[in-house]
């Protein structure tokens, strides 16, 4: 009982020191600065392909003074301009240069971006002074448009041979606002199906989705499964627009 009793005096002591200790520091001036992070942005250094960015963020302060405080925003470069092919004339984008002031919700919403790497920040002053800086640096690389398919190397549609191994091969290349927002050629990713005649099923490209689906070897035994033979393919960019398909097709008659 007196060791209990003993024990409570020590922790009495110790808590009574540690919030004393708090209290000192905060008599001193010691603040903490505002912790601050995005829950919705770009990650760093991603590349995005939508021509318009959105976030948001949270705010927090260990001393409970951000009530006081004040929240700032800066994108850079806040002008840009640029050429657009579509509209075949020179485009200005603007936003309010330097740190701004912003009010109400931790939101924040850009639009209208050209193709270019972007820094957003967003600054967290607490009611004492003490701030906190967050940024969000990114790539547009705004594509709206599919690739297009040039070509399908095609067996003819009446073959020669009834059994014979054919060589599909994809030429595609891609579109998009700006030279530097298409799709490199070798990133293009194809997909294909080859419907074959019943009982046998359809080769579908596996994975999917792949830069290696452009050329694909396919074999046929007309002899024993005669009937019409469909080779239909897809190319996709890396913003995800996909090509109509193209099909193309070869009859064996038995
Ligand atoms: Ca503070
Ligand atoms: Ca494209």
């Amino acid at each position: 009982m007196v060791k209990n009793k003993l024990w409570l005096l020590v922790f009495v002591l110790l808590a009574g020191a540690l919030i004393w200790g708090c209290v000192e520091e905060l008599d001193q001036g010691s603040n903490n600065a505002p912790m601050v992070w995005f829950t919705r942005a770009p990650d760093d250094g991603e590349v995005i392909f939508a021509n318009a960015a959105n976030f948001e963020w949270v705010a927090t302060d260990w001393d409970d003074d951000l009530g006081m405080g004040s929240t700032y925003i800066q994108m850079e470069p806040s002008t840009v301009t640029w050429f657009d092919a579509a509209a075949d004339s020179e485009v200005t984008f603007e936003h309010p240069e330097g740190w701004i002031r912003h009010y109400g919700d931790n939101i924040y919403q850009v639009l209208d971006l050209p193709d270019t790497t972007f820094y957003f920040s967003v600054r967290v002053v607490d009611g004492r002074g003490a701030d906190s800086t967050i940024v969000s640096r990114f790539f547009v690389r705004y594509d709206a448009d599919f690739p297009v398919i040039d070509s399908v190397h095609c067996p003819p549609f009446k073959p020669p041979n009834p059994t014979f191994c054919h060589t599909y091969r994809m030429f595609a290349h891609d579109v998009a606002r700006t030279p530097r927002a298409a799709t490199p050629l070798d990133s293009l990713e194809y997909s294909y199906r080859f419907v074959r005649p019943a009982p046998l099923a359809a080769i579908e490209s596996e994975p999917e989705w792949s830069t290696e689906n452009w050329e694909v070897e396919m074999c046929v035994d007309g002899q024993t499964n005669p009937g019409e033979y469909k080779f239909r393919c897809k190319v996709r960019d890396r913003a995800g627009n996909t090509a109509p398909e193209y099909v193309c097709k070869f009859e064996i008659i038995k």
